[in-house]
């Protein structure tokens, strides 16, 4: 058993002790170990084979003894016992949005329900709604859980399979004969979330590289080993496969592997127009005269008469007519970004003070930054009073001082939409302010004409440059907003506001979708970090990877803009 396997049975424990009626109290120790295990540097098998596991941080001796019993035998007979008590299938719930433990308990005990699928026929059938403290709304609300629950299981966000790609990247290059290797699939396109996750690999021999990566520390399962293909699941769930060709093929193998499916169609059927049969392993003349091997994925576009294609692109949204009519955008890239308009610092829930952040930023090439923190009825993450503001307004000058023209510093907002479609502060306040964002954090689930009515007040007011994060969404774990988008759009165009890209991996919203429907609107965009931490700074290559996704260009971005020719922009908003 490795440490996430560990992790995993003691929040298990955890769950289902919840679940039966314990007090959590009693479950933290449980919960501490869990963590601790996850976040541990080394195998605990270590620690156990030195007889020192309550070397690890949260491991006393109960725990330890625990783990002695799992690693020994392999099973645990105080598990064993409680899942007699409790069915284990009950903790699978607690992802459900609107469960817990304490529902999920009165639900079993009240009604016997064990199954996911009678509990959806149960809150169908408006069974639960008679339960202390459940009504008609929860009912809806379960029922809305098991759906996204449903649809997202097996797709992994891109911001998890970011890591692993790299780890696993790193690990095949070590192999010997081992020439290149590149991610592919969805997660080369930057696809917000990753079914499996594809690695290309360029060696003469593939043995070695199969045989290590089916071996790898946490695979569970082997689903595939072949000579050109294997596939394999880690313990936590994530799914990846390898494809290994010669050196000399990598072009046409990594063409292949990148997809999107439908993308690969099109480029066949180009390829057949002009006598020439693509696959993964050459482009072959259809009237039997040879065949053209490609050692890089340009010579294959080019074979084609075709520029090559950025792998964002590749989802057939047009991008291959557009590369043949010589239409390709240039998309814009990371080192276009000069500015970040939407950074926290310690003024309300940010981990690093203004001048800390504002180094950090100019470090990474950024000349101007907008400190936007929350505004004061978001009480849970720190929001500033109109009082408070002056007070930063004074350390922003003493910052300023300090870094000279390295960074430019705005004073802003993100200021808080609120449930009844009003601006946490009044219009004379924003109208001093450098820059205003304005967000939707609360009441997400109120029906689509009322909460998109709150997001079209945000737009018409003049003093909103921004709208941060448009929909709300978590990914993966919380549906944005029932916006009406196409309204929102509408009006975002006739009044010239900008819509974020939010770069986080968990939100990237604006998704592709819309962000290439509004840059077609004439709407400018803006990405930004929303970072609240220094490592958030480095996430930006996702927000300008959806960006690229949705045929941007750095024109399109205000970010990319000049210093001057934003804050015009800016001043010209009011
Ligand atoms: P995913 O994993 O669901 O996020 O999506 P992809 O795009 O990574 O797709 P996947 O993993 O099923 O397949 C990897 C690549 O294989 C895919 O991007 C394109 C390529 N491929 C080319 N032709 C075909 C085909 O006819 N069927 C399938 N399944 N894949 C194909
Ligand atoms: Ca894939
Ligand atoms: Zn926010």
């Amino acid at each position: 058993m490795n440490n996430r396997q560990l992790a995993d049975t003691f929040t298990l424990i955890a769950d289902l002790l919840e679940i039966k009626g314990e007090i959590v109290y009693k479950t933290l120790a449980y919960r501490k170990a869990s963590e601790s295990l996850i976040s541990l540097g080394r195998d605990a098998n270590e620690y156990w084979k030195e007889g020192k596991l309550k070397d690890i941080p949260g491991v006393g001796q109960a725990i330890a003894s625990k783990i002695d019993e799992l690693l020994s035998t392999g099973k645990l007979e105080y598990l064993e016992k409680l899942e007699e008590e409790v069915p284990p299938g009950l903790a699978g719930w607690i992802p459900i949005p609107g469960m817990g433990p304490k529902k999920i308990s009165l639900i079993w005990k009240e009604l016997g329900i064990t199954k996911l699928s009678d509990l959806e026929i149960a809150a169908k059938e408006g069974k639960l709604r008679n339960l202390p403290g459940m009504g008609e709304k929860s009912e809806k609300q379960i029922i809305a859980g098991i759906e996204s629950l449903s649809r997202r299981s097996g797709r992994i966000p891109l911001g998890q399979a970011w890591p692993l790609a790299q780890e696993l990247i790193a690990i095949l290059k070590e192999v010997e004969g081992v020439t290149a290797v590149e991610p592919a699939g969805s997660f080369r396109r930057m696809r917000e979330t990753v079914g499996d996750l594809d690695i290309l690999v360029a060696a003469e021999d593939s043995a070695p590289v199969m045989e290590v990566f089916t071996t790898l520390p946490r695979v569970m399962r082997v689903h595939g080993k072949g000579e050109i293909k294997s596939s394999i699941e880690f313990s936590d769930g994530q799914r990846a496969q390898i494809w290994v060709h010669p050196p000399e093929k990598f072009g046409t193998a990594l063409q292949y592997a990148t997809g999107s499916k439908d993308h690969n169609v099109r480029l066949r059927e180009l390829a057949l127009d002009q006598g020439l049969s693509l696959s993964e392993h050459a482009l072959t003349k259809t009237d039997g005269s040879g065949e053209i091997t490609c050692a890089t994925e340009g010579e294959v576009y080019a074979a084609l008469g075709l520029p090559w294609i950025p792998p964002e692109l590749r989802e057939d949204r047009g991008e291959v007519q557009a590369a043949k009519d010589g239409n390709l955008p240039k998309l814009i890239e990371v080192k276009d970004i000069r500015a970040d308009l939407q950074v926290h610092s310690t003024w309300s829930d940010g981990k690093l003070s203004m001048l800390e952040m504002a180094k950090a930023a100019a470090k990474r090439g950024i000349k101007v930054i907008a400190f936007t923190d929350h505004s004061v009825s978001l009480g849970v993450a720190g929001g500033l009073s109109m009082e408070e503001h002056k007070d930063q307004q004074a350390e922003i000058e003493v910052a300023q001082k300090e870094l000279g023209d390295r960074i430019r510093i705005l004073h802003a907002t993100e200021v808080e939409i609120k449930a009844d479609g009003s601006l946490d502060y009044p219009d004379e306040f924003l109208a001093g302010l450098d820059l205003v964002v304005a967000s939707l954090h609360s009441s997400l689930r109120q029906p689509r004409e009322k909460v998109t009515q709150r997001l079209l007040n945000a737009i018409n007011n003049p003093h909103v440059d921004i709208i941060g994060h448009p929909t709300g969404r978590l990914i993966p774990e919380r549906e944005g907003a029932d916006l009406d988008m196409e309204a929102v759009l509408k009006a975002a165009a006739v009044s010239g506001v900008a819509l974020e890209i939010n770069a986080h991996p968990s939100r990237l919203d604006l998704e592709d979708r819309f962000a290439r429907r509004a840059k077609e609107m004439g709407i400018p965009i803006s990405i930004n970090t929303d970072a609240h931490s220094e490592d958030h700074l480095d996430m930006l290559h996702f927000g300008v990877a959806t960006a690229r996704r949705a045929w941007l260009t750095a024109e399109d971005v205000i970010n990319t803009w000049p210093t001057k020719k934003l804050l015009d922009w800016l001043k010209k908003r009011g």
